[in-house]
C-alpha cells in the first residue's frame, strides 16, 4: 500500500477535537484558525474545540477526550521568560502528550510552539514562518488515517 499525497489529506469521516491553551491566547488563537482551516480543506466530518488554561493541563484534557475523537491536534505556546517554569510546562507538555497517544492509540499532533521569544512565536503562528497549527491538523489527518488503516488491517486479516 502507498498513499498519495492527496489520501493523507482526506478527513472525511473522521472525527477531531481540537484542545487550545488559552495562556498566550493571541498566539494560540492563530494556531487554532491555522487547525481549523486545515480540517475544513480535509473535509472533516466533525471538529469540536475545547480550552484550557495552559499548555500543562493539554495531556489530561486530551486523555479525557481520546475515547471520542479520532485523533486531537493540541495547541498551545510556551514562551521563555525569565523564569525556569518554561522548561517544566514545555517539558511536561511534550512528554504529556507522547504518553497520552501511546497509552490510548489516539494520534495527538503536538501544536504546542516552544519559543524564546513573543515575536518567534508569533513568526510560526500565521507569520513568517507558516502556522504550525494548520501543520499539527495535517499531521492528525494523517496519523488518523495510519491508524484506522492498519486498524482495518487487523480486522480483515
Ligand atoms: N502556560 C503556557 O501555555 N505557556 C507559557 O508560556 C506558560 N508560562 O510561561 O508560564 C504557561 N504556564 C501556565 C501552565 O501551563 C499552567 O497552566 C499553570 O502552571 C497551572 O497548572
Amino acid at each position: 500500500m502507498d498513499w498519495s499525497t492527496d489520501e493523507r489529506s482526506d478527513a472525511r469521516g473522521l472525527r477531531f477535537a481540537i484542545v487550545a491553551a488559552r495562556f498566550n491566547r493571541e498566539i494560540t488563537g492563530k494556531l487554532l484558525e491555522g487547525a481549523q482551516q486545515a480540517l475544513r480543506e480535509a473535509q472533516a466530518e466533525t471538529v469540536d474545540v475545547f480550552y484550557v488554561p495552559g499548555a500543562f493541563e493539554l495531556p489530561l484534557a486530551c486523555k479525557t477526550l481520546a475515547k471520542r475523537y479520532t485523533a486531537i491536534i493540541a495547541l498551545g505556546a510556551v514562551i521563555r521568560g525569565a523564569t525556569p517554569h518554561f522548561d517544566f510546562v514545555a517539558a511536561e507538555a511534550a512528554r504529556g502528550l507522547q504518553q497520552v497517544a501511546l497509552e490510548t492509540g489516539v494520534p495527538i499532533a503536538f501544536g504546542v510552539l516552544t519559543t524564546n521569544t513573543y515575536e518567534q512565536a508569533m513568526d510560526r503562528a500565521g507569520g513568517k514562518h507558516g502556522n504550525k497549527g494548520y501543520d499539527a491538523a495535517m499531521t492528525a489527518v494523517e496519523m488518523a488515517r495510519l491508524v484506522a488503516a492498519a486498524r482495518k488491517m487487523e480486522t480483515t486479516g
